[in-house]
């Protein structure tokens, strides 16, 4: 069993990696429109971003106010489904409401 020779880390000029490499996080904002019930969009905010009723009240009203308002921060996978899951939700029930999702 004699292959190439182990260079050290000072050889190669490799560092160690020590810690665990993190993941881009994402933004995902929900946008105001004139046709979504304000109820719907507490409904979305408890049901597909787990806010509490206080909470998820205060950011629909925000989101009305100021046009975008943020719901959630999220690994790039689980934004894009959470927005999937808002479109659908939305459609079904013969609403505009939309979401995007920014790089944090
Ligand atoms: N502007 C809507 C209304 O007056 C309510 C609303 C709030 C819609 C937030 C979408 O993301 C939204 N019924």
């Amino acid at each position: 069993m004699s292959g190439p020779k182990q260079r050290t880390a000072e050889e190669t000029g490799i560092k160690e990696r020590r810690k665990t490499a993190t993941p881009p996080l994402y933004k995902v904002f929900l946008l105001n429109d004139d046709y979504t019930t304000m109820d719907f969009v507490v409904q979305v905010l408890e049901q597909v971003f787990h806010k509490n009723p206080v909470e998820a009240t205060q950011i629909m009203l925000y989101v009305h106010k100021k046009g975008r308002g943020l719901a959630g921060v999220y690994e790039r996978q689980i934004a894009e489904a959470k927005i999937v899951a808002v479109h659908k939700h939305a459609e079904d029930n013969g609403f505009p409401l939309k979401c995007d999702m920014e790089k944090e």
